[in-house]
Formats: structure tokens, C-alpha cells, sequence
């Protein structure tokens, strides 16, 4: 595949092992697995896909720079940014002093009323990596504001943290007194 082909089948996998699994006959466990040849066979019936193999998603995850997904045990899955209505879970960790959720300006006013919500998702996505902090505040502006979440003093009031994967942190939601004022 070149370039423009794993965009669109990484594309198609979001949609897939994100937003939309029971669309497309499947059906995730617990933690969002789902047998790959399942996957392959159900997306292989879509227009377009019918010649899909295996290899083409190993290709995907190998030359991907983000980890999205990952295949363990012949299962794959997608590592994080879940919207469907069957939750997936992850392991609870005791998160770093501070992580960070990049942003776009003009919702800064409003997560500072309201806290950080999962909005479209099951889980608000923050992290330690300022790199990828700015990656995901680029998606929706140019200048992004890098949000500073007091996250060691959230879990010891009892917030649950969870680790996706590294660098990928999540929370059900983050109420504003923990989340520092934007500079
Ligand atoms: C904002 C991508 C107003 C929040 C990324 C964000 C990440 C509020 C947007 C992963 C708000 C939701 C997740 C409030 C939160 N009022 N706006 N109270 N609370 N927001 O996409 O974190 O490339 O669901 O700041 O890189 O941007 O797809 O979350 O701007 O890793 O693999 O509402 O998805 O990864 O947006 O992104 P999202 P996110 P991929």
C-alpha cells in the first residue's frame, strides 16, 4: 500500500474498532478486541475491501508513527478514543503529578467552567508527552493551549486514572479545580 491507502484503511479502522463495531457484525470484548480475521472478513464484505488481508493491517500498525492499534494473539484492537455505547476498559494507575491535554483556544473558557468531558468518547485523553500533548491540540488549532492537569492530587481525591498505553492517560471526566489556568 502507499501512504494514501493505510490512511484510508487506518481511517476505516477507527470507524470500525472506535465508533462503530456493531455496524459491521462485531461485536468488541471487554477491553476492545476483536479476532483479526473477524475484522478482516467483515470489512472484506464492504465495498472497495474485498481484497483485504491481514498483512494489510500488520502494514498499518508497523508503519504507523501513533500507536492506535495493535494486534495481540491474533485479536486487534484500538488502543484508545472509543465513542461506542459498550465500554471498554482499562487497567486503573496511579497517574503522574501532571499530564498534560492539548487543546484549541476557543474551548479553553469553557473546560475551565466545566472541567474536562469526554464530549463524543468514553474517556477524556490527556498525556506526559508534550509532543503528543501539541499533536492533538494541532488537530482543531494551529496554536493550540497545552492544558495542565494537577492529576496526582486528582487520584488522591479519589478520581480514576487509567493507562491506555504509553503516553495515553484517561479519566471519565477532569472537574475544572484540578485542571491549571491556561498562560
Ligand atoms: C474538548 C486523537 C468544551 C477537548 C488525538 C477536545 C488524541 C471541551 C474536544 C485522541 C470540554 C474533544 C483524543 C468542555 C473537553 N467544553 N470543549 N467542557 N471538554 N473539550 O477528539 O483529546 O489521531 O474527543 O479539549 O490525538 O482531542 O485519532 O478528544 O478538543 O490522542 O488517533 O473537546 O484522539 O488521536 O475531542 O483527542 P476528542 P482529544 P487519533
Amino acid at each position: 500500500m502507499d501512504e494514501t491507502q493505510r490512511t484510508r484503511l487506518s481511517k476505516m479502522l477507527a470507524l470500525v474498532l472506535r465508533h462503530r463495531a456493531g455496524d459491521f457484525g462485531l461485536r468488541l470484548d471487554a477491553e476492545g478486541f476483536v479476532p483479526a480475521d473477524e475484522l478482516v472478513a467483515a470489512l472484506r464484505r464492504q465495498r472497495g475491501w474485498a481484497s483485504l488481508t491481514l498483512a494489510d493491517l500488520e502494514e498499518v500498525i508497523a508503519t504507523q508513527q501513533k500507536r492506535r492499534y495493535e494486534i495481540v494473539d491474533g485479536d486487534i484492537r484500538a488502543i484508545y478514543g472509543h465513542s461506542l455505547d459498550a465500554e471498554v476498559s482499562y487497567p486503573q494507575v496511579q497517574p503522574p503529578a501532571l499530564l498534560l491535554h492539548g487543546t484549541a483556544r476557543r474551548f479553553v473558557a469553557a473546560i475551565a467552567a466545566q472541567g474536562l468531558r469526554p464530549m463524543n468518547r468514553q474517556y477524556v485523553h490527556m498525556t506526559d508527552d508534550l509532543a503528543l500533548a501539541a499533536l492533538t491540540g494541532r488537530r482543531r488549532d494551529p496554536e493550540p493551549t497545552i492544558l495542565r492537569i494537577r492529576a496526582a492530587a486528582a487520584h488522591a481525591d479519589g478520581l480514576a486514572f487509567y493507562q491506555a498505553d504509553s503516553g495515553v492517560f484517561l479519566a471519565r471526566a477532569v472537574p475544572p479545580q484540578y485542571i491549571e489556568p491556561a498562560d
